[in-house]
């Protein structure tokens, strides 16, 4: 074996220190100025991350483009470059790639979320442009997973495109676009640790001589081992080398608190020293066990993992979405006090999990087979393949700890009616076998890991046996929001874990949805209200908390994503995060801050959800405080309310706020906050110190109408001297109903204020005085048919039948609308508006007077002119 010389290795180093591009390998982003079509008969120029779903999918028209889109871009490669040897990288294209290097097919690749390259160096023009093309598909296939999943299959190139130019030697970009290379940590503890590499190099030439040189510094950048090794590369071949390193002493552990990073420095050189690659990679001595009781245990202490379920796309951007932007997203995460991240429901950035080892974030990843499998030989290779890909593009991250590999395989199963007992028995016989395949490939793959799936609330999972194949089972639990009450949830886990005793569990995913134009003093279960949100979060935290067995909780989600076939408050959008879908945090964000930061203190007033709140005569109302203290001093307005004690991360106080501007103001020993507050106090239905008046009919909560900026107050019964409803019924959420609520409603963003409505409701009152008045009605046909949505998991069945509803509108004898179909008059769902002006002595009385069927009305809005 030609032994190196060290010295001429060192200047060699130097020199290519001194101009990289000379010696080592280059990899350069090619993301600008691609040419982009979707007919190939008009181009467009557009930059790379990109989709071409980022608006279709929001907008009013059902369903989003799902097909092809073409890309071609020229490159110039340059004549002195005829040695090298070119890959082209993708980093993800969804969803099925093809790519052709001037007119000639060089690959094709199936899957939207994880890289693939190509090399191209045989197809490539020296000293000339070139011209690559690349078909994309983003049309259904049932050979290609996500067959099906709650959330949008944004198409295009949406992740970083590289030209990647090697020497005919260098760490092979062979083996699923991996980095060549593959860190395994061995007898870790805290008072040593080893780590093995094992290495892929790649030679393009014949048999040659090199050397490999392998350091590990430590975070202050100093050598802590170096091995050396020399290679006999066979003539164009892949050659497999393992180095091992002798372990290191008392090590640096890595964990969330103190996320040690050592650095490892692959160098590939020849025989003379000029290097030929380098490569490089965190470090990160850990260790991780899960224990059916105990819960998970990181370095050998239990940790309870509390965090979020990340997807990557971003409002107005769909999927393609900067990555600095996304970086955003960890550090938010991190400084939330998340320990976890779930990076759902398939592989994202691999620029974030890097951020995560930086940060120190454990991680789960997955890829995304979800809700169904089809049972055929490519769907099955392509499942795998996939699986291949992420382990070996992610497993060098020391923050990855899990790998999982499948979600609510059958929820189709259970929720698709048309299934017949055959096909069902035929549907879990194929997931079965497509579970034992990837959690076998898992394993084999990556052996220090721990293998995870996640299931939904149903039976199947256990007497199938599937929930026993990994080793962490993740449960999706929606108690309280698709079925049953919050308290569920324990009772759910308590039972599972007596009878399955052997089994690992994590609370996969949970959580309502929030829309913070919403709020309430009586929040209830599907009402979208930020107060709905912070309830259930703060029982199931403590659920979670309460027992040690489960290993711990990820939130669904971190933001609000997109969904396009949903219709909650905001349609299109799953409104399940803890942020908003721009990333600003939602109250209950810092809540969990409140109970996950130990080392600085936390106090957020919770009212930033509070906008436009009208009270009426000497109401108060309940504000949440949230802090890591263990008791707050509250003021309003100056006045001292006391010393409150928190609990869970909380405590609620009612407030007397008085008509204005209002000053809360939260101190504890270490830190104090103010918010400010405009209250709109109503004392008379006079109308002197307000102008307007909006009423959310059949609703129990305020909604805040940007566009109108006024807050349209919950529904009442008539009282004298007020306002309210003299009959009817409260139709949709108010009802717990899940389903049947209108969605998707065109020509509005209200979506809260119509959703909600009264039914049969003949008469309404509203006692104001004397004067001139603007009336606005708000009016929807709810029975229009609803698109099957699989995720409302409830028992109750949609209601899909249209009725026939024909009324007459009256207000003090004024017809305002004779005989309004809307059904009718508008075939989709319409949010109509009916506006007068009435002359008024005393009073104003809605009548809905019934020609066929029951009337419906859904809000008021009352302003006075005068
Ligand atoms: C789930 C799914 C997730 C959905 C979520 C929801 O169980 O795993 O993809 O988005 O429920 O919001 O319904």
């Amino acid at each position: 074996m030609p032994h190196i010389n060290h010295k001429i290795f060192l200047l060699s180093f130097v020199l290519c220190v001194a101009s990289p591009f000379l010696c080592l390998s280059q990899s350069k982003t090619i993301n600008s100025g691609w040419q982009y079509s979707q007919d190939k008969t008009t181009w467009e120029t557009v930059n790379i991350p990109h989709t071409w779903n980022k608006d279709d999918a929001f907008d009013d028209v059902r369903g989003y483009r799902r097909g092809m889109g073409y890309y071609k871009k020229q490159i110039f490669v340059s004549s002195e470059d005829e040695d090298q040897i070119f890959y082209l990288k993708f980093n993800a294209v969804n969803q099925e790639a093809t790519v052709f290097i001037n007119g000639k097919k060089a690959i094709n690749h199936k899957g939207g979320y994880t890289a693939f390259n190509v090399e191209i160096t045989s197809l490539l023009n020296f000293g000339a442009y070139n011209l690559i093309e690349v078909e994309v598909d983003n049309s259904h296939s049932d050979n290609i997973p996500p067959l099906d999943a709650d959330f949008t299959f944004y198409g295009g190139i949406y992740r970083d495109v590289e030209l990647i130019k090697v020497r005919k030697q260098h760490f092979s970009l062979k083996d699923f676009a991996s980095d060549g290379f593959y860190v395994t940590y061995y007898n870790v503890s805290n008072d040593k640790a080893g780590v093995k590499v094992d290495m892929l190099i790649d030679n393009f030439e014949s048999k040659t001589d090199a050397h490999l040189y392998l350091e590990i510094f430590d975070a202050e950048g100093n050598r802590v081992r170096e091995e050396h090794q020399g290679l006999t590369l066979k003539s164009n071949k892949t050659e497999a080398v393992k180095v091992t390193f002798p372990e290191i002493k008392n090590p640096n552990l890595w964990s969330p608190e103190h996320p040690y990073l050592y650095k490892l420095q692959l160098t590939l050189s020849d025989k003379n020293g000029t290097i030929l690659d380098q490569k490089k990679a965190n470090l990160g001595f850990r260790w991780v066990t899960v224990d059916t009781k105990k819960g998970f245990f990181l370095n050998g202490k239990p940790i309870k993992l509390i965090g979020v379920n990340r997807h990557q796309d971003f409002k107005d951007y769909g999927n393609a979405v900067p990555i600095e932007l996304q970086k955003q997203d960890i550090h938010l995460i991190k400084n939330m006090g998340a320990n976890v991240i779930r990076f759902a429901h398939y592989p994202h950035a691999r620029e974030l999990y890097k951020l995560c080892d930086e940060l120190g974030i454990l991680v789960w990843t997955e890829i995304p087979v979800i809700n169904l499998v089809t049972d055929s030989e490519s769907y099955f290779e392509t499942s795998l393949n996939m699986q291949k890909e992420h382990i070996k593009q992610y497993y060098n991250f020391p923050s990855v700890v899990m790998f999982g590999y499948m979600n609510e395989i059958f929820i189709r199963l259970v929720f698709n009616r048309n299934l017949t007992d055959e096909e069902k028995a035929e549907l879990k016989k194929t997931s079965l076998k497509l579970a034992t395949q990837l959690e076998d490939l898992t394993r084999t793959l990556a052996p220090n890991h721990i293998t995870v799936m996640a299931c939904h609330n149903a039976e199947v999972y256990n007497e199938t046996g599937i929930a026993d194949i990994p080793m962490l089972l993740g449960w999706n639990l929606y108690f309280g929001w698709y079925s049953k009450q919050i308290e569920d949830l324990g009772k759910f886990l308590d039972e599972q874990h007596k009878r399955f005793p052997n089994r690992s569990l994590l609370l996969s995913e949970y959580g309502p949805g929030a829309d913070v134009r919403i709020f309430t003093k009586t929040p209830k279960k599907f009402d979208f209200s930020a107060n709905y949100q912070a309830k259930l979060h703060q029982s199931y935290y403590k659920q979670i908390i309460d027992r040690p067995f489960v290993t711990g909780m990820t939130a669904w989600n971190f933001a609000d994503f997109g969904s396009e076939f949903r219709g909650d408050a905001i349609p299109h959008v799953n409104q399940k995060g803890l942020v908003q879908y721009d990333r600003t945090p939602k109250d209950i964000y810092y809540w969990y801050k409140s109970v996950l930061e130990d080392d600085e203190p936390v106090v957020h007033i919770a009212t930033d959800y509070l906008k436009g709140l009208t009270l009426f005569q000497n109401e108060t109302f309940p504000v949440q405080i949230y802090s890591n203290e263990s008791e707050v001093s509250v003021s309003l307005n100056e006045n001292n309310l006391g010393a409150y004690k928190v609990e869970n991360g909380s405590v609620t106080i009612d407030m007397p706020f008085k008509n204005g501007n209002n000053k809360i103001k939260v101190s504890t020993q270490a830190i104090s906050e103010e918010k400010s507050i405009e209250v709109n106090r109503i004392e008379k239905l006079d109308f002197e110190n307000f102008k307007r008046l909006g009423i959310n009919i059949g609703s129990h909560f305020n909604f805040y109408d940007e566009q109108q900026n006024i807050t349209f107050v919950p529904d009442q019964a008539y009282k004298k001297g007020w306002f309210g409803y003299k009959n009817g019924s409260a139709y949709g959420m108010t009802k717990d109903k899940n389903q049947g609520l209108p969605h998707n409603i065109k020509n509005t963003n209200a979506e809260p204020l119509f959703q909600t409505l009264l039914e049969g409701c003949t008469e309404y009152q509203l006692d104001v005085p004397e004067g001139n008045y603007k009336v606005t009605l708000y009016f929807v046909e709810p029975q229009i048919k609803q698109t099957e949505n699989i995720y409302n998991l409830s028992e109750e069945t949609s209601e899909s039948t249209k009725t026939q509803r024909i009324f007459d509108v009256y207000i003090n004898d004024t017809l305002i609308e004779k005989q309004l179909n809307l059904a009718k008059a508008y075939p989709e769902k319409y949010g109509v508006t009916l506006q007068a002006t009435i002359q008024t002595k005393k009073g104003l009385t809605l009548k809905l007077n019934a020609v066929e069927g029951l009337p419906v009305i859904s809000g008021i809005l009352i302003e006075k002119l005068d």
